[in-house]
């Protein structure tokens, strides 16, 4: 969900949350699921701000209000504090809301069976295995939680779904920038005797192993044991060109079909790029003044990000401009400082060093490998610093982790 997320440095998009959740509200109504899934980034930094939280908290307290009937599931992604979420996690149970941040302990696989119940939820109609975000791959403890719901559903036979926040081979990441950055996991390492593995982390619905233009369709019928991907709740960047949908998941039984409902999501907000690809990229203040106020005529609302020749710049402080346009719109339209260059020399492009901002690297599952392949790009770093300090924060994490 990314709750709390700030664009550009500048803008919040709570109207934009609040108009996902409306309609999530209204689908929640129609259709009356026995379970609500969220796969992780409930909020989009580690230690959300008090609004962030106060609109978590009022936004499903009036979910569960409506829908009392509906299970509601949360687990933590990677964007999340496990220890935060997990200190919620009580006052939910309350309300009937499974909240799950901290994943199971590093020697769980050493104890008797047992401790896998805190990650199962019985709805009654299904099983749902909820969890949270893991920074490394670990089969063997998945599989105990399959293997231990198979026992509860002896002689049930209901369905199972199970989540997971990760990148998992085959799925199309389209949005999440350099593919070389995001550490994939292999399906197989994902255990059988699940249904429906709901996962998180990638902004693209897409089932993996099926072709990704099948989510232009409204409905889809497929074997069990699929594995998908939902997508995030809002376009995060201008690169998600693609429809967001909630999925509507049916299934009756174990083992048996799995109908997906696309229930496409209207966004408050798209991402343009201007001008559009059919027409030169912009030479001058004249031309880009005429864009933007085109733009702003044309459309209500929006995010917009600028196609430059980079070899005519626009003046410094022209970015003042943009926004005393933009801002008469009364916030409704926003503007994207990072402009698109286009035409630049190629030996400008080949010395030019990738340049990244944090916000990039949170997008990250794997950073380090990112950094390493671009070190040469940034003679001021010292690689093996960079590698001891992760190793540090890593292992304060897990000291962390395993305290929660
Ligand atoms: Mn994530």
């Amino acid at each position: 969900m990314h709750l709390g997320q700030v664009l550009y440095q500048y803008y919040d998009r709570v109207d934009e949350h609040e108009h996902f959740f409306e309609q999530l509200n209204l689908w929640c109504h129609q259709y009356k699921p026995d379970a609500l899934v969220v796969s992780g980034d409930v909020y989009d930094i580690p230690q959300p701000g008090a609004a962030s939280k106060e609109f978590f908290n009022r936004t499903f307290v009036k979910i569960h209000k409506e829908n009392p009937d509906m299970t509601i599931v949360v687990t933590a992604g990677n964007h999340d504090s496990p220890s935060r979420i997990q200190a919620d996690s009580s006052v939910w149970g309350l309300s009937g809301v499974t909240l799950i941040g901290v994943p199971p302990a590093t020697d769980c696989m050493e104890s008797p069976d047992g401790w896998q119940d805190r990650y199962i939820v019985d709805t009654g109609k299904g099983f749902i295995i909820a969890m949270p975000f893991v920074s490394s791959n670990r089969p063997d403890v998945l599989q105990a939680l399959l293997d231990r719901v198979a026992v509860l559903n002896e002689g049930k036979n209901l369905p199972v779904v199970m989540t997971g926040h990760l990148a998992v081979n085959g799925g199309d990441f389209t949005g999440h920038g350099n593919i070389g950055t995001l550490k994939t996991t292999p399906s197989s390492d994902l255990g059988n005797g699940f249904d429906y593995l709901a996962l998180g982390h990638i902004h693209r619905p897409q089932t993996i192993g099926y072709d990704i233009n099948d989510e232009m369709q409204q409905e889809s019928l497929y074997p069990s044991g699929i594995m998908r991907y939902s997508g995030s709740a809002l376009h995060v960047s201008c690169d998600e060109t693609y429809p967001h949908s909630v999925s509507l998941v049916e299934m009756e039984s174990h083992g048996g079909d799995v109908k997906v409902t696309r229930l496409r999501i209207d966004e408050l907000r798209h991402f343009y790029i201007l001008p559009e690809s059919t027409q030169p990229p912009i030479r001058s203040a004249e031309e880009a003044t005429e864009v933007i106020n085109d733009f702003c005529q044309k459309h209500k609302s929006g995010y917009f990000r600028l196609r430059l020749d980079y070899n005519s710049p626009l003046p410094n402080d022209f970015i003042q401009n943009i926004y005393k346009i933009t801002e008469a719109t009364g916030n409704e339209i926003r503007y994207n400082p990072k402009p698109i260059e286009e035409n630049r020399p190629e030996e400008v492009h080949e010395t030019a060093a990738p340049v990244f901002e944090v916000a990039e690297l949170q997008q990250m599952t794997d950073p380090l490998n990112f950094i390493r392949k671009t070190i040469s790009n940034y003679p001021g770093l010292d690689i093996n610093q960079i590698e001891s300090d992760f190793a540090e924060i890593e292992k304060y994490l897990y000291k962390k982790e395993s305290e929660s």
